[in-house]
Protein backbone atom coordinates (compact mmCIF):
# COMPACT_ATOMS: atom_id res chain seq x y z
CA UNK A 1 0.00 0.00 0.00
CA UNK A 2 1.52 3.42 -0.77
CA UNK A 3 2.08 5.68 1.77
CA UNK A 4 3.98 8.86 0.27
CA UNK A 5 1.63 11.31 -1.09
CA UNK A 6 1.04 11.20 -4.82
CA UNK A 7 2.36 15.25 -6.35
CA UNK A 8 -0.33 17.94 -7.06
CA UNK A 9 -1.54 17.84 -10.72
CA UNK A 10 -2.56 21.55 -12.05
CA UNK A 11 -5.89 23.16 -11.28
CA UNK A 12 -8.45 21.93 -13.64
CA UNK A 13 -7.24 18.69 -14.15
CA UNK A 14 -9.66 16.25 -15.06
CA UNK A 15 -10.04 13.07 -13.20
CA UNK A 16 -12.70 10.26 -13.64
CA UNK A 17 -13.51 7.09 -14.44
CA UNK A 18 -14.70 5.36 -17.78
CA UNK A 19 -17.50 2.69 -18.94
CA UNK A 20 -18.95 1.31 -22.19
CA UNK A 21 -22.07 0.70 -22.76
CA UNK A 22 -21.89 -3.01 -23.90
CA UNK A 23 -20.23 -4.06 -21.14
CA UNK A 24 -22.41 -2.50 -17.98
CA UNK A 25 -25.99 -1.31 -19.66
CA UNK A 26 -27.75 -5.17 -19.96
CA UNK A 27 -31.45 -3.99 -21.16
CA UNK A 28 -30.17 -5.69 -24.55
CA UNK A 29 -34.17 -6.49 -24.96
CA UNK A 30 -34.76 -2.67 -24.82
CA UNK A 31 -32.21 -2.42 -28.25
CA UNK A 32 -31.12 -3.16 -31.76
CA UNK A 33 -28.88 -6.15 -31.32
CA UNK A 34 -24.82 -5.47 -32.04
CA UNK A 35 -22.24 -7.65 -33.16
CA UNK A 36 -21.45 -8.42 -29.58
CA UNK A 37 -24.84 -10.19 -29.64
CA UNK A 38 -24.24 -11.96 -32.09
CA UNK A 39 -20.51 -13.10 -31.43
CA UNK A 40 -21.47 -13.66 -27.89
CA UNK A 41 -24.17 -16.20 -29.47
CA UNK A 42 -21.52 -18.22 -31.22
CA UNK A 43 -20.44 -20.83 -28.82
CA UNK A 44 -17.14 -21.00 -27.52
CA UNK A 45 -16.29 -17.15 -28.21
CA UNK A 46 -16.62 -15.98 -24.62
CA UNK A 47 -14.82 -17.87 -21.98
CA UNK A 48 -17.10 -18.97 -19.53
CA UNK A 49 -20.54 -18.94 -22.00
CA UNK A 50 -21.48 -15.19 -20.39
CA UNK A 51 -23.45 -13.11 -22.79
CA UNK A 52 -24.11 -9.03 -21.43
CA UNK A 53 -27.56 -9.72 -22.07
CA UNK A 54 -28.12 -8.28 -18.28
CA UNK A 55 -24.36 -7.14 -17.40
CA UNK A 56 -24.09 -4.24 -14.71
CA UNK A 57 -27.91 -3.72 -15.76
CA UNK A 58 -26.58 -0.19 -15.65
CA UNK A 59 -29.67 1.33 -18.07
CA UNK A 60 -31.86 0.47 -14.93
CA UNK A 61 -29.37 1.35 -12.05
CA UNK A 62 -27.67 4.39 -13.20
CA UNK A 63 -29.24 6.50 -10.25
CA UNK A 64 -27.60 4.25 -7.90
CA UNK A 65 -23.98 4.41 -9.99
CA UNK A 66 -24.14 8.13 -10.42
CA UNK A 67 -24.64 8.31 -6.59
CA UNK A 68 -21.45 6.07 -6.68
CA UNK A 69 -19.54 8.54 -9.23
CA UNK A 70 -20.88 11.71 -6.69
CA UNK A 71 -19.54 10.32 -3.88
CA UNK A 72 -16.41 8.61 -5.24
CA UNK A 73 -15.68 12.72 -5.77
CA UNK A 74 -14.47 12.47 -10.13
CA UNK A 75 -14.56 15.75 -11.99
CA UNK A 76 -15.71 13.60 -15.14
CA UNK A 77 -17.13 10.35 -15.76
CA UNK A 78 -16.28 8.78 -19.66
CA UNK A 79 -19.45 6.21 -21.07
CA UNK A 80 -20.23 5.33 -24.53
CA UNK A 81 -23.09 5.61 -26.18
CA UNK A 82 -24.66 2.61 -27.64
CA UNK A 83 -25.18 2.93 -31.65
CA UNK A 84 -27.99 0.23 -31.53
CA UNK A 85 -29.65 1.24 -28.74
CA UNK A 86 -29.94 5.04 -30.09
CA UNK A 87 -31.21 3.09 -33.18
CA UNK A 88 -33.84 1.56 -31.71
CA UNK A 89 -37.29 3.88 -30.69
CA UNK A 90 -36.43 5.80 -27.75
CA UNK A 91 -33.15 5.08 -27.41
CA UNK A 92 -31.58 8.21 -26.78
CA UNK A 93 -33.96 8.78 -23.70
CA UNK A 94 -31.86 6.72 -22.09
CA UNK A 95 -28.61 9.15 -22.31
CA UNK A 96 -30.78 12.17 -21.48
CA UNK A 97 -31.47 10.85 -18.09
CA UNK A 98 -28.20 9.86 -17.56
CA UNK A 99 -26.70 13.04 -18.76
CA UNK A 100 -29.18 14.94 -16.62
CA UNK A 101 -28.48 13.00 -13.45
CA UNK A 102 -24.86 13.46 -13.74
CA UNK A 103 -25.37 17.62 -14.53
CA UNK A 104 -27.49 17.09 -11.42
CA UNK A 105 -24.58 15.47 -9.48
CA UNK A 106 -22.17 18.62 -11.36
CA UNK A 107 -20.46 15.65 -13.09
CA UNK A 108 -19.14 16.58 -16.64
CA UNK A 109 -19.86 13.57 -19.13
CA UNK A 110 -17.23 12.47 -21.45
CA UNK A 111 -19.26 10.67 -24.43
CA UNK A 112 -17.88 7.77 -26.62
CA UNK A 113 -19.71 7.31 -29.69
CA UNK A 114 -18.20 3.95 -30.66
CA UNK A 115 -16.88 1.64 -28.55
CA UNK A 116 -17.39 -2.13 -30.52
CA UNK A 117 -20.77 -2.66 -30.08
CA UNK A 118 -22.06 -2.04 -34.20
CA UNK A 119 -25.25 -2.65 -35.01
CA UNK A 120 -25.82 -5.85 -36.58
CA UNK A 121 -26.14 -5.08 -40.49
CA UNK A 122 -23.16 -2.57 -40.58
CA UNK A 123 -19.74 -3.52 -41.35
CA UNK A 124 -16.73 -1.35 -40.73
CA UNK A 125 -14.89 -3.18 -43.93
CA UNK A 126 -17.68 -1.60 -45.77
CA UNK A 127 -17.51 2.19 -46.43
CA UNK A 128 -20.80 3.14 -46.11
CA UNK A 129 -20.28 2.59 -42.32
CA UNK A 130 -18.40 5.75 -42.31
CA UNK A 131 -21.20 7.90 -43.11
CA UNK A 132 -23.61 6.25 -41.43
CA UNK A 133 -21.36 6.68 -38.72
CA UNK A 134 -21.76 10.27 -38.76
CA UNK A 135 -25.66 10.35 -39.30
CA UNK A 136 -25.97 9.10 -36.14
CA UNK A 137 -23.51 10.88 -34.43
CA UNK A 138 -25.29 13.96 -35.93
CA UNK A 139 -28.29 12.79 -34.30
CA UNK A 140 -26.64 11.98 -31.12
CA UNK A 141 -24.84 15.30 -30.81
CA UNK A 142 -28.33 16.70 -32.09
CA UNK A 143 -30.57 15.43 -28.74
CA UNK A 144 -27.11 15.62 -25.47
CA UNK A 145 -25.03 18.61 -27.64
CA UNK A 146 -26.68 21.06 -25.09
CA UNK A 147 -25.39 19.18 -22.18
CA UNK A 148 -22.49 17.13 -23.09
CA UNK A 149 -19.37 19.00 -23.78
CA UNK A 150 -16.82 16.44 -24.51
CA UNK A 151 -16.84 14.18 -27.54
CA UNK A 152 -14.62 11.09 -28.12
CA UNK A 153 -15.25 9.50 -31.77
CA UNK A 154 -14.03 6.00 -31.41
CA UNK A 155 -12.24 3.70 -28.86
CA UNK A 156 -9.00 1.81 -29.78
CA UNK A 157 -9.79 1.22 -33.19
CA UNK A 158 -6.54 -0.43 -33.13
CA UNK A 159 -8.05 -2.87 -30.70
CA UNK A 160 -10.82 -2.93 -32.63
CA UNK A 161 -9.03 -3.80 -36.11
CA UNK A 162 -7.02 -6.59 -34.81
CA UNK A 163 -9.06 -8.66 -32.11
CA UNK A 164 -12.12 -8.01 -34.19
CA UNK A 165 -11.24 -8.54 -38.00
CA UNK A 166 -7.75 -9.37 -38.17
CA UNK A 167 -7.52 -12.65 -35.38
CA UNK A 168 -11.15 -12.38 -34.90
CA UNK A 169 -10.80 -13.08 -30.68
CA UNK A 170 -13.85 -10.20 -30.76
CA UNK A 171 -16.82 -9.57 -32.63
CA UNK A 172 -17.40 -9.67 -35.15
CA UNK A 173 -14.78 -12.47 -35.42
CA UNK A 174 -13.14 -12.00 -38.27
CA UNK A 175 -9.28 -13.69 -39.34
CA UNK A 176 -8.39 -11.98 -42.27
CA UNK A 177 -5.19 -10.65 -41.10
CA UNK A 178 -3.45 -7.78 -43.01
CA UNK A 179 -7.19 -7.75 -44.94
CA UNK A 180 -8.43 -6.82 -41.96
CA UNK A 181 -6.91 -2.94 -43.33
CA UNK A 182 -9.76 -1.60 -44.62
CA UNK A 183 -11.83 -2.05 -41.26
CA UNK A 184 -9.28 0.55 -39.71
CA UNK A 185 -9.68 3.04 -42.91
CA UNK A 186 -13.32 3.25 -42.33
CA UNK A 187 -13.40 3.84 -39.15
CA UNK A 188 -10.48 6.63 -39.34
CA UNK A 189 -13.14 8.20 -42.38
CA UNK A 190 -16.17 7.54 -39.69
CA UNK A 191 -13.93 9.52 -37.11
CA UNK A 192 -13.11 12.30 -39.86
CA UNK A 193 -17.10 13.08 -40.67
CA UNK A 194 -17.82 12.09 -37.23
CA UNK A 195 -15.84 15.23 -36.28
CA UNK A 196 -17.19 17.38 -39.01
CA UNK A 197 -20.57 16.68 -37.72
CA UNK A 198 -19.79 17.33 -34.14
CA UNK A 199 -18.30 20.89 -35.60
CA UNK A 200 -21.22 21.50 -36.92
CA UNK A 201 -23.19 20.98 -34.05
CA UNK A 202 -21.34 23.52 -32.14
CA UNK A 203 -18.58 21.11 -30.07
CA UNK A 204 -15.33 22.80 -28.98
CA UNK A 205 -14.03 19.51 -27.40
CA UNK A 206 -13.40 16.45 -29.53
CA UNK A 207 -10.95 13.84 -30.12
CA UNK A 208 -10.58 9.91 -30.22
CA UNK A 209 -9.30 6.76 -27.60
CA UNK A 210 -6.72 5.29 -28.80
CA UNK A 211 -4.43 2.55 -27.82
CA UNK A 212 -0.80 2.68 -27.06
CA UNK A 213 2.04 1.06 -25.53
CA UNK A 214 5.50 1.32 -26.09
CA UNK A 215 7.17 -1.46 -27.85
CA UNK A 216 10.41 -3.17 -26.50
CA UNK A 217 12.07 -5.30 -28.98
CA UNK A 218 12.87 -8.46 -28.30
CA UNK A 219 16.51 -8.19 -28.85
CA UNK A 220 19.49 -5.55 -30.74
CA UNK A 221 19.90 -8.28 -33.28
CA UNK A 222 17.97 -6.81 -36.67
CA UNK A 223 15.84 -8.99 -37.07
CA UNK A 224 13.97 -8.34 -33.53
CA UNK A 225 14.71 -4.68 -34.42
CA UNK A 226 12.92 -4.86 -37.64
CA UNK A 227 10.28 -7.10 -36.13
CA UNK A 228 9.43 -4.53 -32.95
CA UNK A 229 9.40 -1.63 -35.57
CA UNK A 230 6.58 -3.11 -38.03
CA UNK A 231 4.55 -3.83 -34.45
CA UNK A 232 4.87 -0.35 -33.25
CA UNK A 233 3.44 0.57 -37.08
CA UNK A 234 0.63 -1.36 -36.48
CA UNK A 235 0.00 -0.33 -32.52
CA UNK A 236 1.24 3.21 -32.48
CA UNK A 237 0.89 5.07 -35.45
CA UNK A 238 -1.33 3.22 -38.20
CA UNK A 239 -4.16 5.42 -36.35
CA UNK A 240 -2.13 8.13 -35.43
CA UNK A 241 -0.19 8.87 -38.12
CA UNK A 242 -3.17 9.35 -40.29
CA UNK A 243 -4.97 11.43 -37.66
CA UNK A 244 -1.80 13.52 -36.19
CA UNK A 245 -0.01 14.35 -39.40
CA UNK A 246 -2.75 13.41 -42.49
CA UNK A 247 -0.76 10.57 -44.08
CA UNK A 248 -0.34 7.01 -43.21
CA UNK A 249 2.68 4.83 -42.41
CA UNK A 250 5.44 4.00 -45.00
CA UNK A 251 3.93 1.28 -47.19
CA UNK A 252 0.63 1.21 -45.91
CA UNK A 253 -1.21 3.66 -48.00
CA UNK A 254 -1.28 0.82 -51.00
CA UNK A 255 -3.70 -1.53 -48.71
CA UNK A 256 -6.51 1.00 -48.34
CA UNK A 257 -9.05 0.81 -50.42
CA UNK A 258 -10.90 4.02 -52.02
CA UNK A 259 -8.81 7.69 -52.66
CA UNK A 260 -7.08 7.29 -49.91
CA UNK A 261 -5.53 10.80 -50.17
CA UNK A 262 -8.89 12.33 -50.50
CA UNK A 263 -10.01 10.60 -47.50
CA UNK A 264 -6.87 11.37 -45.73
CA UNK A 265 -8.02 15.27 -45.78
CA UNK A 266 -11.05 13.87 -43.60
CA UNK A 267 -9.55 11.81 -41.30
CA UNK A 268 -7.37 14.82 -39.93
CA UNK A 269 -9.68 17.31 -39.67
CA UNK A 270 -8.02 19.06 -36.67
CA UNK A 271 -9.78 17.97 -33.15
CA UNK A 272 -8.88 19.25 -29.57
CA UNK A 273 -7.97 16.25 -27.09
CA UNK A 274 -5.92 12.90 -27.89
CA UNK A 275 -7.32 10.21 -25.48
CA UNK A 276 -4.73 7.61 -24.82
CA UNK A 277 -5.62 4.20 -23.61
CA UNK A 278 -2.87 2.56 -21.59
CA UNK A 279 -2.34 -1.10 -20.06
CA UNK A 280 1.56 -2.23 -20.89
CA UNK A 281 3.98 -2.64 -23.57
CA UNK A 282 4.53 -5.10 -25.23
CA UNK A 283 8.21 -7.13 -25.74
CA UNK A 284 8.26 -7.87 -29.85
CA UNK A 285 10.66 -10.02 -31.78
CA UNK A 286 11.19 -11.85 -35.18
CA UNK A 287 8.70 -14.57 -35.86
CA UNK A 288 9.40 -17.86 -34.06
CA UNK A 289 7.25 -20.13 -36.82
CA UNK A 290 4.54 -21.54 -34.52
CA UNK A 291 1.32 -19.96 -32.78
CA UNK A 292 1.74 -17.94 -30.41
CA UNK A 293 -0.64 -18.23 -27.13
CA UNK A 294 -0.40 -14.60 -25.73
CA UNK A 295 -2.91 -12.72 -23.17
CA UNK A 296 -5.61 -14.71 -24.01
CA UNK A 297 -4.82 -14.75 -27.72
CA UNK A 298 -3.52 -17.07 -30.13
CA UNK A 299 -1.43 -15.34 -32.74
CA UNK A 300 -1.07 -17.07 -36.10
CA UNK A 301 2.55 -18.28 -36.75
CA UNK A 302 2.45 -16.57 -40.12
CA UNK A 303 2.68 -13.55 -38.56
CA UNK A 304 5.75 -11.13 -39.54
CA UNK A 305 6.54 -10.53 -35.42
CA UNK A 306 6.40 -12.42 -32.45
CA UNK A 307 5.10 -11.20 -28.80
CA UNK A 308 7.09 -12.37 -25.86
CA UNK A 309 7.05 -12.28 -22.34
CA UNK A 310 8.26 -9.40 -20.19
CA UNK A 311 10.07 -11.22 -17.65
CA UNK A 312 10.52 -9.95 -14.13
CA UNK A 313 7.47 -8.29 -13.60
CA UNK A 314 4.68 -8.01 -11.90
CA UNK A 315 1.58 -9.01 -13.78
CA UNK A 316 -2.47 -8.53 -13.23
CA UNK A 317 -4.43 -11.29 -12.96
CA UNK A 318 -5.18 -11.31 -16.82
CA UNK A 319 -1.36 -11.85 -17.23
CA UNK A 320 -0.03 -8.15 -18.42
CA UNK A 321 2.19 -6.70 -17.08
CA UNK A 322 2.63 -4.17 -14.56
CA UNK A 323 5.08 -1.22 -15.57
CA UNK A 324 4.63 2.29 -15.03
CA UNK A 325 6.84 4.14 -16.30
CA UNK A 326 6.05 2.66 -19.61
CA UNK A 327 3.13 5.22 -19.30
CA UNK A 328 5.45 7.92 -19.63
CA UNK A 329 7.58 6.45 -21.99
CA UNK A 330 4.96 6.19 -24.29
CA UNK A 331 3.74 10.03 -23.27
CA UNK A 332 7.55 11.28 -24.24
CA UNK A 333 7.63 9.38 -27.15
CA UNK A 334 4.22 10.52 -28.96
CA UNK A 335 5.23 14.13 -27.88
CA UNK A 336 9.11 13.83 -29.57
CA UNK A 337 7.18 12.36 -32.63
CA UNK A 338 4.19 14.16 -33.01
CA UNK A 339 5.38 17.76 -31.75
CA UNK A 340 2.84 20.33 -31.49
CA UNK A 341 0.43 18.68 -33.89
CA UNK A 342 -0.49 16.36 -31.01
CA UNK A 343 -3.03 18.04 -29.34
CA UNK A 344 -3.23 18.17 -25.26
CA UNK A 345 -3.59 14.21 -23.88
CA UNK A 346 -5.80 12.67 -21.19
CA UNK A 347 -5.48 9.54 -20.44
CA UNK A 348 -8.87 7.91 -20.98
CA UNK A 349 -8.15 4.74 -19.68
CA UNK A 350 -5.69 3.09 -17.58
CA UNK A 351 -6.72 0.15 -14.88
CA UNK A 352 -5.89 -3.32 -14.08
CA UNK A 353 -7.67 -6.89 -12.99
CA UNK A 354 -7.71 -8.24 -9.75
CA UNK A 355 -9.86 -10.07 -8.28
CA UNK A 356 -11.33 -9.54 -4.48
CA UNK A 357 -12.74 -6.61 -2.56
CA UNK A 358 -9.61 -5.56 -0.57
CA UNK A 359 -7.62 -4.87 -3.99
CA UNK A 360 -3.87 -3.72 -2.50
CA UNK A 361 -2.82 -4.90 -6.27
CA UNK A 362 -4.64 -2.50 -8.06
CA UNK A 363 -3.97 0.81 -5.83
CA UNK A 364 -0.77 0.10 -6.30
CA UNK A 365 -1.03 -0.08 -9.82
CA UNK A 366 -2.91 3.51 -10.00
CA UNK A 367 -0.41 4.64 -7.76
CA UNK A 368 2.54 3.87 -9.81
CA UNK A 369 0.62 4.97 -12.98
CA UNK A 370 -0.48 8.38 -11.69
CA UNK A 371 3.18 8.73 -10.46
CA UNK A 372 3.98 8.03 -13.48
CA UNK A 373 1.99 10.57 -15.31
CA UNK A 374 3.45 13.26 -13.28
CA UNK A 375 6.25 12.49 -14.64
CA UNK A 376 5.59 13.03 -18.05
CA UNK A 377 3.95 16.16 -17.35
CA UNK A 378 7.17 17.32 -15.26
CA UNK A 379 8.88 16.10 -18.53
CA UNK A 380 6.63 18.55 -20.67
CA UNK A 381 3.82 16.88 -22.16
CA UNK A 382 0.49 18.75 -22.35
CA UNK A 383 -1.96 16.22 -20.15
CA UNK A 384 -5.33 17.24 -19.11
CA UNK A 385 -6.90 14.63 -17.93
CA UNK A 386 -6.92 10.91 -16.24
CA UNK A 387 -9.63 8.50 -16.75
CA UNK A 388 -9.70 4.79 -14.39
CA UNK A 389 -10.63 2.05 -16.09
CA UNK A 390 -13.14 1.31 -14.50
CA UNK A 391 -15.88 2.28 -12.26
CA UNK A 392 -17.75 -1.14 -12.35
CA UNK A 393 -16.36 -4.99 -12.54
CA UNK A 394 -18.12 -5.52 -16.25
CA UNK A 395 -18.27 -7.86 -18.94
CA UNK A 396 -14.99 -8.05 -20.16
CA UNK A 397 -15.66 -9.06 -23.48
CA UNK A 398 -14.46 -12.56 -24.95
CA UNK A 399 -13.32 -12.83 -21.13
CA UNK A 400 -16.73 -12.77 -19.57
CA UNK A 401 -17.07 -11.74 -15.88
CA UNK A 402 -14.08 -13.24 -15.05
CA UNK A 403 -11.78 -10.25 -15.55
CA UNK A 404 -12.79 -7.49 -12.91
CA UNK A 405 -11.45 -4.22 -13.12
CA UNK A 406 -13.50 -2.16 -11.15
CA UNK A 407 -12.99 0.43 -8.22
CA UNK A 408 -17.02 -1.28 -7.82
CA UNK A 409 -17.23 -4.64 -6.94
CA UNK A 410 -20.63 -6.22 -8.97
CA UNK A 411 -21.91 -9.24 -7.64
CA UNK A 412 -23.21 -10.51 -11.16
CA UNK A 413 -25.94 -12.76 -8.98
CA UNK A 414 -27.68 -9.95 -7.09
CA UNK A 415 -26.50 -7.31 -9.27
CA UNK A 416 -25.11 -5.37 -5.89
CA UNK A 417 -22.46 -2.77 -6.02
CA UNK A 418 -19.84 -2.58 -3.40
CA UNK A 419 -16.93 -0.07 -3.25
CA UNK A 420 -13.60 -2.17 -2.88
CA UNK A 421 -10.71 -0.73 -1.09
CA UNK A 422 -9.64 1.18 -4.49
CA UNK A 423 -12.36 3.26 -4.28
CA UNK A 424 -12.13 4.53 -1.27
CA UNK A 425 -7.97 5.19 -2.38
CA UNK A 426 -9.12 7.00 -5.47
CA UNK A 427 -11.41 8.59 -3.38
CA UNK A 428 -8.55 10.30 -1.11
CA UNK A 429 -6.07 10.52 -3.74
CA UNK A 430 -8.95 13.28 -5.34
CA UNK A 431 -9.29 14.74 -2.40
CA UNK A 432 -6.15 15.67 -1.66
CA UNK A 433 -6.04 17.07 -5.25
CA UNK A 434 -8.47 19.73 -4.29
C1 LIG B 1 -9.61 -1.73 -23.34
O1 LIG B 1 -8.96 -2.52 -24.24
C2 LIG B 1 -11.02 -1.53 -23.75
O2 LIG B 1 -11.21 -0.23 -24.28
C3 LIG B 1 -12.02 -1.81 -22.68
O3 LIG B 1 -13.29 -1.94 -23.23
C4 LIG B 1 -11.59 -3.03 -21.91
O4 LIG B 1 -12.55 -3.45 -21.00
C5 LIG B 1 -10.31 -2.71 -21.20
O5 LIG B 1 -9.37 -2.19 -22.06
C6 LIG B 1 -9.71 -3.89 -20.47
O6 LIG B 1 -9.38 -4.91 -21.34
O7 LIG B 1 0.62 -7.18 -23.90
O8 LIG B 1 -0.31 -8.94 -22.49
O9 LIG B 1 0.25 -6.83 -21.61
C7 LIG B 1 -7.61 -2.81 -23.92
C8 LIG B 1 -6.94 -3.64 -24.94
C9 LIG B 1 -5.28 -5.25 -25.41
C10 LIG B 1 -4.85 -3.59 -23.70
C11 LIG B 1 -4.06 -5.98 -24.99
C12 LIG B 1 -3.63 -4.33 -23.28
C13 LIG B 1 -1.87 -5.82 -23.95
C14 LIG B 1 -1.85 -7.04 -23.13
N1 LIG B 1 -5.72 -4.24 -24.56
N2 LIG B 1 -3.20 -5.29 -24.17
S1 LIG B 1 -0.21 -7.54 -22.78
Amino acid sequence: MATNPIPQFPAGFLWGVSTSAHQIEGAADLRAPSVWDAFTAEPGRVKDGSTAAVACDHYHRYREDVALLADLGVDAYRFSVSWPRVDSPGGLDFYDRLVDELCAAGIRPVATLFHWDLPVGLDWLRRETAERFAQYTAAVAARLGDRVGSWLTLNEPAEHTLLGHALGAHAPGRQLLFDALPAAHHQLLGHGLAVRALRAAGATDIGIANSHGPTWPASHAAEDLEAAAFYDILLNRLFADPLLLGRYPEGIDALMPGDVEADLKVIAEPIDRYGVNYYAPTRVGAPQGDEIEFGGLTLPAELPFSVREIEDRPVTDFGWPVVPEGLTELLTGLRDRYGDRLPPVVITENGCSYPGLDDQDRIGYLDGHIRALHDALAAGVDVRGYFVWSLLDNFEWAEGYARRFGLVHVDFATLERTPKASYGWFREVLRAQR
